[in-house]
């Protein structure tokens, strides 16, 4: 009997969950909180938890914890798992390929899927160009990889980040990352020649347009580095842990340009925006941008650990034989999650059911903000949105009122996640897979519980 034959007949995860949320204990419930117990005695105090349920299983809208409490997921574990948890497709794509064979290493011994994954990115990704891609297992073993392509092909070493930026908690990622707590305190020293520059922010930006904001960013970067020695500048089309902020219209597109005149690589972190999430396959799209190297993960595969850099066949050529790779980066099984995964954003159009989710998420949040003027502003695209919460009279960011809502949705078994330099962020990310009445029905708590708080 192979694997695949021992695989039970009706998944106890994916969209065969019921769908609905459903509480039978406390949130946190008993069980939950002896695994709490059993996790301070047994995993680093540095890695943290949001929402200390624990899961057993995942499907369509919700997660089912060791209580029997049944969430409404609107974070889908930080953007990953776009097509929904445990989808059928992914999982009879990872368990044929569980059964051929689990790892070889793709740089000693090879397989197609790995290929099959570069052609579909590159087909994928904004620009009909000639591309390459490479394969990695996170989103941050991605970002330098990029950085180490960039420097290669330019034969520069500076590379521009941007204010509230977060591109990962390694050495060199650490330092791209803007915010300090929790990221980076205690952890440095940080890697050289790594600079930032002022994003465009157009809640707090008072009256700047994007070509302006890029102006001054520009201006700033010819001042203090020269495009002589900048290799590369990296930015997230729409930035997520910073507090999902979208630029001003113009300000990406004017960012490029001057990367090109200035043969400055263009590196688009699409870590949290990639895969349909934000209403188009790719965030670069809604601006028409064509990045040079594009770094993807979370989205890309499903749930399963992968990530990519993929960009002109030029700057991805660059580096010698050997200069690239990793023993697992674009392991089999996550490659099949890919393919499986890539195929259904798609062939289901889920761009389209992102769209969907927007308009019901921004449509009842912007009811939300027309009452309550703590919320000052609604923000994002597609089924990333979020909220940022401040005082109604000086504007100022309100964390303690943004902790206070999340830790009442939580406890009425609404997942939700926050974000933002300043704390004051609350974020929506359900998966595509999600209901619209499970989704209305999250939302609705929000508007409980903060009407509450
Ligand atoms: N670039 C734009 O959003 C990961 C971080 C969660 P890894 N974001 C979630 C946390 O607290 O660690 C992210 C991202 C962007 C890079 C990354 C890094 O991706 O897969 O977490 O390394």
């Amino acid at each position: 009997m192979t694997l695949v034959d021992a695989l039970p007949l009706t998944p106890v995860g994916g969209p065969s969950l019921p769908q609905e949320r459903r509480l039978v204990t406390a949130i946190p419930g008993p069980k939950s909180q002896e695994l709490s117990r059993r996790k301070n005695e047994a995993v680093s105090a540095g890695v943290g938890v949001t929402l200390p349920a624990y899961i057993v299983a995942a499907g369509g809208g919700v997660l089912v914890d060791v209580d029997g409490n049944s969430l409404i997921d609107l974070g889908s574990g930080i953007a990953v798992t776009g097509i929904g948890n445990s989808a059928p497709e992914v999982v009879a794509a990872v368990a044929a390929q569980l059964a051929q064979f689990t790892h070889t290493c793709f740089t000693v011994t090879p397989y197609d899927s790995y290929i099959e994954v570069a052609e579909m990115l590159n087909r994928l990704t904004p620009g009909d160009h000639a591309k390459r891609s490479a394969l990695f297992n996170s989103g941050a073993e991605a970002v330098e990889n990029a950085v180490k392509i960039a420097r290669h092909y330019t034969g520069k070493q500076a590379v521009v980040a941007f204010d509230h930026a977060y591109h990962g908690r390694t050495t060199l990622t650490m330092g791209l990352t803007a915010k300090n707590q929790p990221y980076k305190n205690g952890f440095g020293p940080f890697a050289a020649e790594i600079y930032r520059a002022p994003m465009s922010y157009p809640y707090r930006d008072a009256g700047l347009d994007g070509p302006g904001a890029a102006r001054r960013a520009i201006s700033q970067i010819e001042k203090q580095i020269g495009a002589d020695n900048l290799a590369a500048l990296i930015i997230e089309p729409i930035q997520g842990e910073g507090g999902f902020i979208v630029p001003a219209p113009g300000f990406l597109p004017t960012l490029v340009d001057w990367c090109r005149a200035n043969e400055v690589v263009f590196i688009a972190d699409e870590v949290q925006t990639g895969f349909a999430r934000t209403g188009d396959m790719f965030a670069s799209d809604h601006e028409g941008i064509v990045p040079d190297l594009m770094v993807m993960a979370k989205g890309i595969a499903g749930g399963l650990p992968l990530s990519a850099v993929t960009g002109r066949a030029e700057i991805m050529d660059a580096p010698q034989v050997g200069g690239i790779g990793g023993t697992y980066g674009g392991n089999p099984l996550a490659c099949a999650a890919a393919l499986a995964t890539m195929h259904s954003y798609e062939t289901e159009d889920l761009a389209l059911r992102a769209r969907e989710i927007g308009a019901i998420l921004t449509g009842r949040l912007n009811a939300i903000r027309a009452v309550d003027k703590r919320v000052g502003d609604v923000r994002g695209r597609g089924a990333m949105i979020a909220v940022e919460l401040v005082d109604p009279v000086t504007g100022d960011p309100d964390a303690a009122l943004t902790g206070r809502v999340v830790a009442a949705a939580h406890a009425q078994g609404v997942v939700l996640l926050t974000c933002g330099t300043y704390g004051n962020v609350i974020r929506f990310l359900p998966p595509l897979s999600i209901p619209d009445d499970l989704l209305v029905e999250g939302l609705q708590v929000l508007g409980a519980v903060l009407a509450a708080a």
